[in-house]
């Protein structure tokens, strides 16, 4: 008996584990130069409209910089996706490295 919840519980750790390293993976950083950036209601306007979009883990205006990280899952979004919500949101939205 002790064996059976000995290799259920390693099972279920494996699983874990395993389901663990494969969502650290999907999640991704992307950061983009938006020029037209210039008070906190941009940095509120890009932020709504991005969130919006799926598997958003967080949006980052800089209003100095003028920069937008997001982090995001790759499974659910992709950078083209965001980069068109940034643009549609009235704001270009170029990759920076
Ligand atoms: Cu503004």
């Amino acid at each position: 008996m002790k064996t059976i919840i000995f290799l259920i519980t390693a099972l279920f750790m494996i699983t874990l584990s395993n389901q663990l390293a494969a969502s650290g993976k999907e999640v991704k950083t992307v950061k983009f130069n938006c020029k037209e950036i210039s008070c906190s209601g941009c940095k509120k306007h890009i932020t709504e409209a991005v969130k919006l979009l799926d598997g958003i883990k967080s949006v980052d205006v800089n209003i100095e910089k003028k920069t937008v990280i997001v982090e995001f899952d790759d499974s659910k979004t992709t950078i083209e996706t965001i980069k068109a919500a940034i643009e549609e949101a009235g704001y270009s939205a170029e990759m920076a490295g």
